[in-house]
């Protein structure tokens, strides 16, 4: 096997709901304010309790491509990370570098933690209105660069709440398989 096939072996797709997976921290897609909102970000909050909100309120907001990590409550995650995502407005506007810094700042916070594998969402391609295959392509390409050069943290998973954000993070990874 190859560096970059080592790499990617500790790379998985799941698709469904990520409140649902039993790794060390999920990342949330969150917004600034960190005080809720819809899509993965209101379904973290309430499989996790009115104890998230609680303990969000405490950091203040989140600016855009940063990372801020909470515990998970009644998740069974033991850790929340909340990043906040770029908003697609065209694509001239350092989006790319704003995404790719939430995949980074969220994975060195797990690092930091000492945490060993990480559920991430498809950050921005919901509400904030990012193309899938832009973001798949950012986030596969951000998330290897990561993790051949910190083993410290073991295994991501992206998890695609879609079959077809679950296809193009397959075809990104296994691009010489049928899918
Ligand atoms: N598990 C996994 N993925 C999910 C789930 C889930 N339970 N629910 C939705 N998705 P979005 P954004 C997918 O809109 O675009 C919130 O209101 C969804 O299909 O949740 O970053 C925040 O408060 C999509 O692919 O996040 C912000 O205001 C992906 O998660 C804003 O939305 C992200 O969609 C953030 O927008």
């Amino acid at each position: 096997m190859t560096g970059v096939d080592k790499t990617k072996a500790r790379i998985s797709v799941y698709q469904g709901d990520i409140t649902k997976m039993g790794v060390d921290a999920i990342v949330n897609a969150a917004n600034p304010s960190l005080l809720g909102g819809g899509g993965v970000d209101g379904a973290i909050h309430s499989a996790a309790g009115p104890e998230l909100l609680a303990e969000c309120r405490l950091l203040h907001g989140c600016a855009v491509g940063e990372a801020k990590i909470t515990a998970g409550y009644r998740l069974p995650a033991p850790f929340v990370i909340h990043t906040v995502g770029p908003i697609w407005r065209g694509g001239q506007h350092d989006e790319a570098a704003k995404l790719a810094a939430c995949y980074t700042n969220s994975l060195l916070l797990a690092e930091q933690f000492k945490l060993r594998s990480v559920a991430f969402p498809a950050i921005s391609t919901g509400v904030y209105g990012y193309p899938r295959p832009q973001a798949a392509r950012i986030a596969v390409d951000t998330v290897l660069a990561f993790l051949a050069a910190h083993p410290s943290v073991n295994k991501v998973y992206f998890v695609a709440f879609d079959a077809e954000t679950a296809r193009l993070y397959r075809q990104l990874l296994e691009p010489e398989q049928p899918v």
